[in-house]
């Protein structure tokens, strides 16, 4: 997160940390978020990369439940679903789910409500990205941050990028005189406004470059598919 600020983790009990265990230390590779019992929402990519990597699936972990992701509680994960839309050269439907073992406790973890396929992305309104990625001095955070930007229209999206990169699956937010951004390892972390989350940091440029504002996956775009592959769980929906 570039140009944020520290919080502590008591209005944010829905972020995770996609880590890999079984180096010497834990390596932080993504963020997410807790969306149920079991499950954490995240960005197709992310799987990509951890693919490309050829990290095991033994060696994936959620951490949750601490501000500082080396401190959370680690949950094993079970499995890893990326969107059957998602292409990795438009990056294109950029969400991904991923099935822990242990159950999140209610108490230091609780699930973030998704927004609605109704859910009205106004323009110029405020909302907060959250994460543990690079700050502006490109170092990944111990401890979480959070800043706030500006949901851009799609026509000003499509200004600062090519036009139509930024397609209906996702939304630009960013401030007008730059310097407040997602950046590299908050992606797959989540966007909120009002404790409902709306995006997933999903792709950018430079970090806080106002003219190259960060894109995020669209939630209210992808009730339909959370729906269809989360039969048995029971999501917030609003
Ligand atoms: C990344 O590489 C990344 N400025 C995520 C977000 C942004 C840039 C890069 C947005 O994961």
């Amino acid at each position: 997160i570039v140009g944020g600020r520290a919080v502590e983790l008591d209005r944010f009990l829905y972020i995770s940390g996609i880590i890999i265990l079984g180096y010497a230390s834990p390596v932080l590779q993504c963020g997410g978020a807790i969306v149920s019992a079991n499950w954490v929402i995240s960005a197709s990519h992310c799987i990509v990369l951890l693919n490309e990597s050829n990290v095991p699936l033994s060696k994936i972990y959620i951490s949750s439940g601490n501000k500082e992701w080396q401190k959370g509680k680690f949950h094993k994960v079970l499995k890893m679903l990326q969107n059957q839309y998602y292409d990795h050269s438009t990056l294109t439907n950029d969400l991904a789910l991923f099935k822990v073992k242990e159950p999140f406790n209610r108490g230091t973890e609780a699930p973030i409500k998704l927004a609605g396929p109704n859910y009205k992305y106004v323009v110029n309104s405020t909302a907060t990205v959250i994460g543990w990625g690079f700050n502006e001095s490109k170092i990944i955070q111990k401890s979480l941050f959070v800043v706030d930007v500006l949901i851009f229209s799609p026509e000003f999206c499509d200004q600062m990028w090519e036009e139509g990169a930024v397609t209906v699956d996702m939304f630009c937010a960013g401030t007008y005189t730059g310097g407040k951004d997602a950046c590299q390892f908050d992606s797959g972390g989540p966007i909120v406004q009002h404790d409902i989350l709306i995006g997933i940091v999903s792709w950018g440029g430079e970090c806080g470059d106002k003219d190259r504002p960060g894109v995020y996956a669209r939630i209210s775009y992808f009730i339909p598919w959370l729906e269809e592959v989360e039969v048995t769980e029971h999501l917030r929906i609003g």
